[in-house]
């Protein structure tokens, strides 16, 4: 994968090649597309509450799983496992098959002598606060448009938001559209770039819905009717892919019963 952010412009392709390399061998096989930012660029915009504790050039990589992650990642996985241990069951496919992939990685990336930390989507501190806020990362890294109910007008705030003022905002991919997730980010904790280094460039923000009435639609239909997936359509992105219907048939099953899900469609037969 090149490190061009999906705007094409503010990343320079010789970023890092080494990083890239690891990346691109391990992550992008398996539908997982990574794209840097630093620090700062998060802490500035999330405030103090969720600022992540390292100074504010030290270089990171968000972490995007793409339409077909379901298929290229997920189920491979679990072939794998199964074919190891025929009768392991696992609690959280999905969530598993991320740790596995971030893991690999960064075994490659410490050979190469890159510290770093990474952190899933899933992971919470014990008060429940998330320990990264993924919609941030990936806007700050340019790849998504982050969009929040604060950006509206007071007045259709109180009109549709007020009831749920915890309401979360929803990121937009100017590619899938909706058909994305982001799985989290790898902090690398010994590499700081100087002041004066252009290498990483700060992206100039997407403006892929500039009508105020969609973007207050899209809201709507991620905060009350995110079942529908309609959400998920609202910018249809210049790709053609969507989750397959194994996939969104596998995500509207509850988490407890996805192992019998998988098996009762028959996706977990390795051979
Ligand atoms: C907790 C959580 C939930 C909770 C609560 C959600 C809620 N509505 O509050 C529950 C379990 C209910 C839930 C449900 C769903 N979730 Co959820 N959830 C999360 C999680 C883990 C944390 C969200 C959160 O609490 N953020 C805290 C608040 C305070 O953050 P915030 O509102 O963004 O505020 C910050 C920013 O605004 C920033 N900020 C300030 N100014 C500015 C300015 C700019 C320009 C920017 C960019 C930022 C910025 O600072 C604020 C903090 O100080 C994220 C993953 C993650 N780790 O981020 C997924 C996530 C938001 N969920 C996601 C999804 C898809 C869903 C569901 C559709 C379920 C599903 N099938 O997966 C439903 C939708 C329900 C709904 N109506 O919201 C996706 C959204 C993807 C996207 N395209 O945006 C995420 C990102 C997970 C992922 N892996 O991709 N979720």
């Amino acid at each position: 994968m090149s490190l061009s952010n999906a705007t094409g412009d503010g990343v320079d392709g010789e970023f890092f090649p080494e990083i890239n390399a690891v990346f691109n061998k391990i992550l992008l096989p398996v539908g997982l597309e990574s794209y840097p930012f630093l620090i700062g660029w998060y802490n500035e915009l999330v405030g103090s509450h969720f600022a992540l504790d390292y100074p504010p050039n030290t270089v990171a990589f968000v972490v995007l799983s793409g339409p077909d992650v379901f298929e290229k990642c997920v189920l491979p996985y679990l072939h794998s496992v199964l074919s190891q241990d025929p009768h392991r069951e696992i609690n959280d496919p999905l969530d598993d098959a991320m740790v596995h992939g971030f893991k690999l990685a960064q075994q490659d990336l410490s050979a190469l002598n890159f510290e770093t930390e990474s952190i899933h989507d899933f992971q919470l501190y014990p008060s429940r606060k998330p320990k990264i806020l993924v919609q941030t990362a990936a806007h700050v890294a340019g790849v998504v448009q982050y969009f929040h109910k604060s950006k509206l007008p007071l007045k259709i705030q109180e009109d549709l938001f007020a009831k749920e003022s915890k309401l979360a905002g929803v990121a937009l991919h100017p590619v899938y559209g909706g058909w994305f997730a982001i799985r989290g980010v790898f902090i690398f904790k010994n590499l700081e770039l100087n002041q004066d280094d252009k290498r990483l460039v700060r992206p100039v923000p997407l403006n892929l819905i500039p009508e105020q009435e969609r973007i207050v639609t899209l809201l709507k239909e991620f905060a009350y009717n995110w079942e529908e997936d309609k959400w998920r359509t609202i910018y249809s992105g210049t790709g053609s892919t969507k989750y397959s219907q194994d996939f969104q048939d596998f995500l509207a099953t509850k988490p407890g019963e996805r192992w019998e899900f998988l098996k009762s469609r028959g996706f977990l037969k390795t051979s």
